[in-house]
C-alpha cells in the first residue's frame, strides 16, 4: 500500500498503528498513534461546531410556525455537518486523533451578538474519561434557544474503515412566545473512518439520523441515499457527502419537503430546485478568552504546552507534557479512591434516562428507546458581550 499521507520516517509506526486498530474495538483514543496524525485539539473544544454559524441558530427563533420551525432546525443541522466532520482536513490535511480530554476538562467559548442575532454561549465539560463522554450546553438566552447534549463513541473496524457510532443525543428548547416550550430530539449519523490505508483519514457520514419535535414534525436525514431524483434532475447523488432529508407532518409517513445535496457544500428543496443550505461562505470561530485568565483544566490552557509540541513538530515536548497531564490524573483518581470521595461534576447533573428523548422517541421508534443524559445545572455566568 502507498502510505501517501504518512511521512518517511512515521511509515513503519503508521502500519503498527493501523494493524492495532484492526484488532480492536472500543475506545480508540486511548490507542497511542504516530505523532503526524496528532490533532493539538482537545475533544471538548468539538461541540463548538453546533454554532458556527450563529445566524442560522438564531433563525430558529424567528421561524412563524411549527413546520418553517422544524425547517429552520433541520437547515442549521445540516449546516453544522462541514465544520463537524471536515474541518480537520481543511485546517490540518486530513481528519486527526484529538487529544482525549481529562475528566472535568473544560471549555467555554461565546459567540457575540450581531445584527440583533443575540449572543451565543458553549458551556462544555468531560464528563467522564474512560470511556470519553463530553457534555455541553449552548445557550442563546436573546433568542430563548438552548441545546443540551452529550456526546461518546463506539468504534470497531470494518473492511478497511473505522466505524464509529455516535453515542448521545441532543435535546434543542425554544422558548415560543406564547410561553409554550417546544423541543426538538436529534441523533446523530454514524461516520465511517475511510482513508486509513493511506494515512490520510476522512469521515464519510453512514445510517441515518433524526430530528424529531414535540410538535411531531419530523426530519428523517438519509446519508446513503444514492441518487438524486429531484424534479430538477439534481446530479448530487453517488458523490461523497451526499444527504437525502425529507419532513414530514404530525403522525403522517408522506413528505411534505424533501431536500438533497452535500452538506459540505449547497444543497436544495428536491421538489422546487430552490436553493437550502449553502455552507460555502466562512464560518465563524467560537470566541474564547486568554489563556492567561483561563482555569487550570479549561482546554487550552491544560493542554498548551502540548499542543505547542505538535503544533511545532516537537513531539518529546508533546508526549513529556503529555505524561506531566496522565500522570496528575492518575494520582488524582488514587487520592479519590483514598479518601472514598468521587470526581463532582460542575456543570452537569447524570440523569440514568431522558424524559424528553423516550417522549420524541416513541414517536419516530428510536433505537434505544431510552438514553441517559447529562443536565446542565444552570451555574455559569457568560462573559460578556464584545
Ligand atoms: C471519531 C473521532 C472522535 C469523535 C469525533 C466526533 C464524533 C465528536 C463529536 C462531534 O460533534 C463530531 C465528531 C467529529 C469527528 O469526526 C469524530 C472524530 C474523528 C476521529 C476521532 C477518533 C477518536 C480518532 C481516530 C484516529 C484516526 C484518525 C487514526
Amino acid at each position: 500500500v502507498d502510505l501517501q499521507g504518512v511521512p518517511a520516517a512515521q511509515k513503519s509506526s503508521w502500519s503498527s498503528f493501523v494493524k492495532s486498530i484492526v484488532s480492536f474495538s472500543g475506545d480508540l483514543s486511548s490507542l497511542t498513534a504516530p505523532p503526524f496524525i496528532l490533532s493539538p485539539i482537545s475533544l471538548t473544544e468539538f461541540p463548538a461546531y453546533w454554532c458556527e454559524r450563529p445566524e442560522l441558530f438564531a433563525a430558529i427563533a424567528d421561524a412563524k410556525d411549527e413546520k418553517e420551525r422544524s425547517i429552520a432546525v433541520l437547515k442549521w443541522f445540516i449546516s453544522t455537518l462541514k465544520g463537524q466532520y471536515t474541518s480537520r482536513n481543511e485546517k490540518l490535511g486530513s481528519e486527526k486523533k484529538p487529544l482525549n480530554p481529562v475528566l472535568g476538562e473544560l471549555f467555554y467559548g461565546f459567540w457575540p451578538d450581531r445584527n440583533g442575532r443575540g449572543q451565543t454561549n458553549l458551556v462544555v465539560e468531560q464528563v467522564s474519561h474512560h470511556p470519553p463522554i463530553t457534555a455541553y450546553y449552548i445557550s442563546n438566552p436573546q433568542k430563548g434557544l438552548a441545546l443540551q447534549g452529550h456526546s461518546a463513541q463506539k468504534t470497531s473496524f470494518s473492511s478497511g474503515s473505522i466505524v464509529v457510532k455516535q453515542i448521545g443525543h441532543a435535546i434543542l428548547t425554544v422558548d415560543l412566545p406564547d410561553g409554550k416550550k417546544e423541543e426538538f430530539l436529534i441523533t446523530l449519523p454514524r461516520l465511517r473512518i475511510d482513508g486509513i490505508w493511506y494515512g490520510s483519514p476522512y469521515i464519510e457520514l453512514t445510517g441515518i439520523s433524526y430530528i424529531q419535535s414535540s410538535s411531531g414534525w419530523l426530519s428523517t436525514i438519509d446519508y446513503e441515499a444514492k441518487e438524486g431524483r429531484g424534479y430538477f434532475g439534481l446530479s448530487f447523488g453517488g458523490k461523497s457527502h451526499f444527504f437525502k432529508a425529507v419532513l414530514t407532518a404530525p403522525g403522517s409517513s408522506t413528505p411534505v419537503k424533501r431536500y438533497e445535496g452535500l452538506w459540505h457544500e449547497t444543497s436544495k428543496d428536491s421538489d422546487t430546485g430552490e436553493a437550502f443550505t449553502d455552507v460555502r461562505t466562512p464560518k465563524e470561530e467560537v470566541t474564547v478568552g486568554p489563556v492567561e485568565a483561563m482555569h487550570d483544566f479549561e482546554s487550552r490552557k491544560l493542554w498548551q504546552h502540548v499542543a505547542r509540541g505538535i503544533r511545532e513538530g516537537d513531539y518529546e515536548l508533546a508526549s513529556r507534557e503529555k505524561s506531566k497531564i496522565e500522570n496528575d490524573q492518575r494520582q488524582r483518581r488514587r487520592d479519590e479512591q483514598a479518601a472514598g470521595t468521587r470526581w463532582q461534576l460542575k456543570h452537569f447533573e447524570h440523569i440514568e434516562s431522558d424524559p424528553v428523548y423516550e417522549r420524541l422517541g416513541q414517536l419516530f421508534n428510536a433505537n434505544p428507546p431510552k438514553e441517559d443524559t447529562y443536565v446542565f445545572m444552570n451555574n455559569r455566568d457568560f462573559p460578556p458581550t464584545v
